[in-house]
């Protein structure tokens, strides 16, 4: 019994066949292609797939499902891509056309509540039945699973936590709207903050660093932070309190026993989800005398995509196995 996990994101398209254990028996990735109709990113899905169960020695119908995580708002039921502006798509019946081509099932999902069900099946959430995975890259998705319900709002259409507002007529966010979460406390909001320091102080540490890594990345405020720089420990501790500010309306609302962090900027280390933590323990509602929500480090790390998308089509039971 194997599962295929797909998760498409806006430059690549990775894929993966899993087993009930989470397994990965091979993995394989094509360039995202977005076109109007979604024709080549449905093309190049089968031809993968094929690619896929031919080289791990399979058979089709070796192949009980294959999941595929989404940025976006993402139809579940109705197995469409309703909206998803990076890839700039919208109302496509995916799930439909991709069965027509592979005869084996297709679920799909938004690509945070994939991670979220992954790692309360694989990851660093098993045994919880409440908690919000939050990834940090490009933009934030937030998955949130409550009393062991995975919440997507009508249609897919929420759990959009990225998407709440931390700065009244703050910064213009990718969705319209202005102070977003995302807009402050994503990788790329991270690296608009850096690149603003360096054009103010050309000569400082932070440019020597970025200059030194050849481009400004998420990373880059982090490293220039570690070696003494004052311009770089101010937006970290900045960027530090706007991700606690997301996590802390979110803890307000849902209290679950855990936020798990994962996305490229969970890579910055213990010490970094630490500082989140202190903040958002002190700042919670009610404060330590509620109920304490832990601050982690999700566990599937660069698996999360695939993992978490083949988690959508294994049953619950197996979801449950005590060998997890
Ligand atoms: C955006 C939104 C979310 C997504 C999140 C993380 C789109 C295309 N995406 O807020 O649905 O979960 O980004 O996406 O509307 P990533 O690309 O950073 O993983
Ligand atoms: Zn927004």
């Amino acid at each position: 019994m194997y599962y295929i996990g797909i998760d498409i994101g806006g430059t690549t398209i990775k894929a993966g066949i899993v087993s009930k254990y989470a397994e990965i028996l091979g993995t394989g990735s094509i360039p995202t292609i977005a076109d109007e109709k979604c024709d080549q990113i449905i093309t190049g899905i089968v031809k993968l797939c094929s690619k896929l169960i031919h080289d791990s020695h399979l058979f089709v119908s070796d192949i009980y499902g294959i999941g595929i995580g989404i940025p976006g708002t993402i139809d579940e039921k109705s197995g469409t891509i309703v909206y998803s502006n990076n890839l700039a798509i919208e109302n496509i019946p995916i799930v439909e056309r991709l069965k027509k081509h592979t005869h084996i099932p297709v679920l799909i999902g938004n690509d945070a509540n994939c991670a979220a069900v992954g790692e309360r099946i694989f990851g660093n959430a098993r045994g919880n039945d409440n908690i919000i995975f939050i990834t940090l890259g490009t933009g934030i998705g937030t998955g949130i699973i409550q009393d062991g319900k995975l919440l997507t709002g009508r249609c897919g259409a929420g759990a959009e936590g990225g998407h709440m507002v931390i700065s009244c007529d703050g910064e213009r966010c990718t969705c319209g709207r202005k102070g977003c979460w995302e807009a402050y406390a994503s990788a790329t909001a991270l690296i608009r903050m850096t690149k603003k320091a360096i054009e103010k102080n050309p000569n400082g540490k932070l440019a020597a660093v970025a200059k030194e890594e050849g481009k400004v990345s998420g990373r880059t405020a982090f490293k220039a932070e570690k070696i003494g720089d004052g311009d770089a420990t101010n937006i970290v501790n900045d960027y530090i309190r706007y991700i606690a500010e997301g996590i802390i309306n979110l803890i307000n609302i849902f209290r679950p026993e855990k936020v798990l962090i994962g996305g490229g900027m969970s890579n910055e280390g213990d010490h970094f989800i630490e500082r989140i933590e202190r903040i958002v323990m002190k700042e919670s509602y009610g404060g330590e005398r509620n109920p304490r929500v832990i601050v982690t480090k999700a566990g599937l790390l660069n698996n999360a995509g695939i993992l978490g998308a083949a988690s959508l089509c294994i049953p619950s039971d197996i979801k449950r196995d005590e060998e997890f």
